[in-house]
């Protein structure tokens, strides 16, 4: 669409409300999400992936949000409530939570196209003219007035967003279209063994984020004819993507930059992928910047001492060097390299820590040596623990050590109370 008035971009945001789908497990991450949902997971040296979605909607000038949970939703919800629970209805803003409550068909949410259908009355009430449906799962920065303008100029019912994903990454992980020279969906299969390659790239195929921009209306009576089908599996990719694309203008969102290069947008969904783009943020010049003043990630945060580094009295220095440290954090004769330290964390002298991820509360003892670890929350790692030089050892130690090598630790592992 060329040079769209700012004037009509806010009139689409306005008349939109965003549905955030955060019910899921995110089994591949093992015990990283045994107590948590995927969402609520920590990124990025002091948020939680919640709040990538969630501020970009506020940042697009979409204020009515609905956040959906289910599965472990405790961390998530308190997370929502502190950090997010400030907006003012009044002035036409508001993120509310809605738990799967079985308030409609008696049962916990099925698929994501029922965590919708049990709320459509919930929706209804604000009178959107627009629904955005979006996936809470994925680190990305997204302006998603463009993916509505792009909705109503093209004249569709609804809109998937998506980006062009090597074959093998997405084969059996997303779903896969194929669309014609003005992306109109004409195919679409959900997470597909061989997925269809781009016609002009046989090495990459047209995934979707799992976002969504539909008409209210169309959305409700499809969410209602999916209802009355006993086969349904009441998922978007499963069962209403591919049965509305026939006889419905269903269009293709490309997700990508302003020089028209693909955008940055991370599926952390498993163990390695999560440390990866972890360490994609501490490198030299990451792919995404959190240092953007015109579009910041909103998040709680707790009222912290700054960090601090000590130069210990056996002359040990504490640095940080490539590295991300949060607020709270000490770091005293102690080497920290290529890492994250999230709140609170204590890293003791003489120890090394290279290419981690250590989530908030994490205290390292003294003489540790830890190398490519996920080290999770409120953990006390033993004085002289050494994790990630000897995967052996690692794993007699009940450490999960990844294919790649990654090494995550748990209060669970390293003997701690923790849960019941
Ligand atoms: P997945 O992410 O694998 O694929 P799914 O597990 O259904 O699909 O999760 C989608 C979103 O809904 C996630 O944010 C998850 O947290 C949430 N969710 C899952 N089940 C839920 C439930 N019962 N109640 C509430 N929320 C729930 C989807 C699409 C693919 C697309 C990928 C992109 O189906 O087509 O390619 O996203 O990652
Ligand atoms: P280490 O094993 O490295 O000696 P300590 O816990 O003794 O670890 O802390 C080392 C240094 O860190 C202290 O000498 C002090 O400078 C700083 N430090 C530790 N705790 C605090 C605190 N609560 N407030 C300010 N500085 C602290």
């Amino acid at each position: 669409m060329p040079n769209p008035s700012p004037r009509y971009i806010s009139n689409l945001t306005r008349d939109t409300y965003a549905l955030i789908l955060a019910g899921g497990r995110g089994s591949r991450l093992h015990e990283l999400t045994d107590w948590r949902a995927k969402p609520a997971l920590y990124f990025g040296g002091k948020f939680r992936i919640i709040d990538f979605p969630l501020s970009n909607c506020i940042n697009s000038g979409i204020k009515r949000i609905g956040v959906v949970t289910q599965y472990k939703s405790h961390s998530l919800i308190r997370h929502l409530v502190r950090g997010w629970g400030h907006f003012r209805k009044e002035l036409g803003e508001s993120v509310e939570i809605l738990p799967a409550s079985q308030r409609s068909s008696g049962n916990w949410y099925e698929g994501t196209a029922d965590a919708v259908f049990q709320n459509i009355d919930i929706i209804r009430d604000e009178i959107p003219k627009y629904v955005m449906i979006l996936s809470g799962d994925h680190i990305y920065s997204m302006d998603y007035a463009n993916i509505l303008a792009h909705h109503v100029e093209s004249g569709a019912k609804m809109t998937v967003s998506c980006m062009p994903v090597p074959i093998e990454e997405a084969a059996g992980a997303f779903g896969v279209m194929s669309v014609d020279e003005n992306y109109r969906i004409l195919g679409f299969e959900e997470k597909p063994e061989n997925p269809t390659p781009l016609p002009n790239d046989p090495t990459r195929c047209l995934a979707s984020m799992g976002n969504y921009v539909f008409d209210t209306e169309f959305l409700f009576e499809h969410l209602k004819q999916d209802a009355q089908n006993e086969g349904s599996e009441r998922d978007f990719g499963k069962d209403i993507i591919p049965s509305i694309i026939k006889d419905h203008p269903v269009f293709a969102y490309p997700f990508s930059n302003d020089d028209g290069e693909v955008s940055y947008w991370r599926d952390v969904g498993t163990l390695d992928s999560f440390w990866l783009a972890n360490m994609e943020l501490v490198s030299p010049k990451p792919p995404l910047n959190l240092y953007d003043k015109k579009w910041p990630i909103w998040t709680y945060q707790e009222q912290l001492p700054p960090a601090k580094f000590v130069w210990e009295e056996y002359n040990r220095c504490g640095a940080a060097i490539d590295s991300v440290v949060s607020g709270g954090c000490i770091i005293s004769g102690a080497t920290v390299r290529k890492s994250l330290c999230f709140s609170n964390v204590h890293v003791h002298s003489y120890s090394e820590i290279e290419e981690s991820v250590l989530l908030p509360d994490v205290e390292i003892k003294r003489n540790c040596k830890i190398k490519k670890a996920i080290i999770d929350r409120g953990c006390i790692v033993p004085e002289g623990t050494v994790i990630g030089h000897n995967h052996d050892e690692d794993r007699a130690r009940g450490f999960r050590v990844t294919n790649k090598g990654v090494v995550l630790v748990t209060r669970e592992m390293l003997g701690l109370k923790v849960g019941i």
